[in-house]
């Protein structure tokens, strides 16, 4: 037994011995060429591997920011392993279930392209095979409630100490600070985060919005970070902390309006329809509807089948450098040279005025020909994509934006792919794993483990669900 560990122990100093030589072997062609780098590779783009290969990910995340984050890594070409409960794994695999029996999409959309493996991190056996992990990989990633990694006996301290060159990437709801221990949803961090606050109606409550900023915007944020450490890595050898907090991430998506809010100081909003309208300003920044955020007016329009199609609109932009092209567009050219609407200035106080006269053009046509009318003209407009819509367009699908993958349970579905396109590593978007399905693989092939150790650690009750250890009993 002794010996077995023994030999297992040299297995993973190994492992860790190569990932250093990597970092030397680095430091030696920066002696070499000077610069840091190898030749450029002469290999056809997009064959010279992908762009985080040999980066391995412990992937303690559930729910949606942690997982948004690690499978954009996984897109990006990391491998990366998911560690989940035996029996139970990440809670979203049963939450908003389409297919009985079979994974969600909550689950499967936000997992793809990477591996499973089931340990009970309470088992001290399962602690055995995770210290394992933790010698092996680059990366871990989680995003439990405060202070559960700590729990776990995970802490930094400990983690760094085991393995010095591990990047240990953090997703909670606030960073220190009054409300540090305070577990976060997604819409407690839109609203945390100013966003709330500032979206919907002057007339409504605040609104949050169907765009995940909380948890896919700061899983976003952390993937930067998590690259970003293993780019310094490269230099200094050793990981680091990296924390991205969810109101901080919310604040950074909302951050034009925390510039209306030093604006409001010195005076009336005027982009703000509420402007126009002669409404005064309190001392926070207003619910703006539909109002750009930027500055140049905008405002929704509806188009032709708005009656019965609740998607039937076009964000319209009154950009200035082509306002001539609007004013012939909506037949109104005297308007190019009248000092009531030539300037933007001279607009401002006008736009309900002016977003009316524009929607009695926009509404005989429908927002496709809008679309193409403006475009032809220079002018930025939007169409209202229904996710149908979306789900069906086939410029989407051949761009790896919406890619269809196949699951051994659910059958074919629909899954978002890398939106970030990178011309030397295309991204290889696969679906998401069962519970535990490459349990036995990631045991031998990534630490090591041989046939019996295998078949002892089955029988321990650290990677199978609870009921199977009463059997095995
Ligand atoms: N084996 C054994 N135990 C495991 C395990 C494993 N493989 N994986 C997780 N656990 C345990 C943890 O140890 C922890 O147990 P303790 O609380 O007893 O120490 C527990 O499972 C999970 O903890 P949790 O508190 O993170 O889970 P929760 O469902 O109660 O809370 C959430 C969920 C999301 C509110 C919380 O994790 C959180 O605030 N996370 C940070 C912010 C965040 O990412 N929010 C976004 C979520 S998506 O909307």
């Amino acid at each position: 037994m002794a010996k077995k560990q023994k030999k297992a122990k040299s297995k993973v100093k190994a492992a860790a011995k190569k990932s250093a030589r990597k970092v030397v072997k680095l430091a030696s062609a920066k002696k070499a060429n000077g610069n840091g780098l190898p030749k450029p590779s002469n290999k056809p783009w997009g064959q010279a591997g992908k762009a985080l290969e040999g980066v391995k990910i412990l992937d303690f995340t559930h729910v949606q920011s942690g997982p948004t984050c690690t499978q954009l890594l996984a897109y990006m070409g990391a491998d990366v392993i998911k560690v989940e409960r035996p029996g139970a794994g990440d809670i979203t695999r049963g939450q908003l279930r389409d297919v009985p029996n079979a994974d969600s999409l909550y689950f499967t959309m936000l997992n793809g392209s990477k591996r499973s493996i089931t340990i009970d991190s309470k088992h001290p056996k399962g602690m055995e095979i995770l210290n394992r992990l933790i010698k092996t990989c680059d990366v871990l990633v989680e995003n439990f409630a405060p202070g559960a990694l700590d729990r776990m006996g995970l802490t930094w301290d400990y983690v760094h100490k085991t393995n010095p060159r591990m990047i240990v990437a953090s997703v909670k709801g606030f960073g220190p600070g009054p409300y540090e221990d305070c577990k976060v949803y997604e819409n407690v961090a839109q609203c945390a985060g100013g966003a709330a606050s500032t979206t919907g109606f002057r007339e409504g409550p605040p609104l949050v919005t169907g765009a995940q900023i909380g948890d896919s915007g700061t899983g976003l944020h952390l993937a930067l970070g998590i690259v970003s450490a293993l780019y310094q890595r490269n230099r200094t050898g050793r990981g680091q902390k990296v924390l991205c907090a969810m109101q901080d991430g919310v604040l950074n998506l909302t951050r034009v309006k925390l510039r209306d809010q030093q604006r409001l100081a010195h005076g009336p909003l005027t982009e703000y329809s509420q402007y126009s309208e002669g409404v005064p300003f309190g001392k926070a920044v207003p619910r703006a509807g539909n109002d750009s955020g930027g500055g140049q007016p905008a405002w929704l329009l509806k188009c032709k089948g708005w009656e019965s199609d609740p998607d039937a609109y076009i964000y319209f932009i009154t950009q200035a450098p082509v306002w001539g092209a609007i004013c012939d567009l909506i037949g109104e050219p005297t308007w190019k040279t009248d000092p009531d609407y030539a300037t933007p200035k001279a607009r401002l106080p006008r736009l309900k005025k002016i977003f009316a006269r524009i929607e009695e053009w926009t509404v005989t046509k429908t927002k496709f020909e809008v679309m193409d009318i403006c475009n032809a003209a220079d002018i930025p407009v939007g169409p209202i994509l229904s996710m149908k819509e979306i789900a069906e367009d086939q410029s989407l699908r051949k761009t790896g934006t919406v890619v269809e993958v196949d699951h051994p349970i659910r059958g074919k579905y629909l899954t978002v792919g890398n939106p970030i396109k990178l011309s030397d590593s295309p991204a290889d978007v696969r679906r998401s794993p069962l519970l535990g399905e490459h349990t036995d693989e990631i045991l031998k092939d990534v630490l090591g483990y041989k046939a019996a150790e295998i078949a002892e650690i089955k029988t321990s009750g650290a990677i199978t669900a609870p009921e199977k250890k009463e059997k095995a009993a």
